[in-house]
């Protein structure tokens, strides 16, 4: 494959939710060998530090329930600034910190690919969906809203203004397990390609995966990858505050990153809501540094032809 300049970039985003330790996420992933794991692969690394949330003021938000409103915004204007800076220089890997982060790095790609003149693209590998609105959700945790904000969703009022909206249908969702109501209502209604976990276990998770790489292929899309904790198994992966039984396997984890790898198309990767505080013994860590190794063309073999289907 061909050599990538990667560029991490800490995003100690611990706002998105209650409970606490997402922070130490960039340094555990520093600690876990990310950056020795992806110069082994032949590419080069650049790491830009951590970042902190850009100073704003904002008004109350209208749910009482939302939690760390200014922060958020601070991070989601910081992210989309850094996003921005990094996509012309390399492949940007945003090392969370919870999903909330997302609002910023998916809006900051989406803005860069519109500067290249090409499609975007991203793939969200998670239990949930993430496309509440401040107004709708339940748990006022904001790390559950990224997908409701880049979608261009009504309520997202204190954020800044979205440079560009990405189109629901070019979302993939793979991973689904837990969907709230009010979230329910508008994918069902909606393009946002979903891959539950029961249409996982029918039909295998390459099928799906495949049909999603063919689309944005078919029009030189660029593809950000938002890589959710928890879109793993607890039992593989337990650093993580919003365990969900029923998740993806090791070898499903790594079979989408090398059918991701093979498809040359993802510009950009999110690893999120890692928290440290509740590891094995760094075994999710490891697991998560693993998989984007998988993703940058780490192999046991390489294999001859690059289809799966
Ligand atoms: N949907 C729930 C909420 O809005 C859970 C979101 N938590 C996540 N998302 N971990 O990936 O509170
Ligand atoms: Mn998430
Ligand atoms: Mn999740
Ligand atoms: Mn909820």
């Amino acid at each position: 494959m061909t050599q990538k300049h990667c560029i991490l970039i800490g995003a100690p985003v611990d706002c998105g939710k209650r409970r606490r330790g997402c922070l130490m996420g960039p340094d555990a992933y520093r600690t876990a060998g990310l950056a020795e794991a992806i110069t082994a692969l032949g590419h080069s690394v650049h790491d830009w530090g951590n970042l902190a949330p850009a100073q704003v003021e904002v008004a109350e938000a209208r749910n009482p329930l939302v939690w760390k409103l200014a922060e958020n915004v601070g991070w989601t204007q910081t992210l989309m600034e850094a996003a921005q800076k990094a996509a012309p220089q390399g492949f940007p890997i945003f090392m969370g910190g919870d999903h909330a982060l997302a609002a910023g790095t998916v809006a900051g790609m989406a803005a860069h690919a519109q500067a290249a003149g090409r499609p975007f693209f991203a793939l969200w590998l998670d239990a949930h969906s993430d496309i509440h609105t401040p107004d709708t959700t339940d748990s006022g945790n904001l790390h559950g809203t990224p997908v409701g904000y880049v979608t261009g969703r009504r309520g997202f009022d204190a954020f800044p203004p979205l440079p560009v909206r990405v189109e629901p249908a070019n979302i993939c969702m793979i991973g689904l397990r837990s969907v709230d109501t009010a979230e329910h209502e508008i994918l069902a209604r909606g393009d946002v390609e979903l891959v539950d976990m029961r249409r996982i276990d029918e039909e295998g998770i390459s099928a799906p995966l495949q049909a999603f790489l063919d689309r944005v292929a078919a029009v030189d899309g660029m593809l950000h990858v938002s890589l959710d904790v928890d879109f793993l198994d607890p039992s593989v992966a337990p650093a993580v505050g919003t365990t969900v039984p029923g998740g993806a396997t090791v070898r499903e984890g790594h079979l989408v990153m090398e059918m991701l790898s093979d498809s040359g198309l993802v510009t950009s990767l999110d690893l999120v809501e890692l928290n440290p505080f509740l590891d094995d013994r760094g075994k999710t860590a490891n697991l998560m540094v693993d998989l984007t190794a998988s993703l940058l063309g780490r192999r046991v073999f390489d294999r001859p032809t690059r289809s799966y289907k």
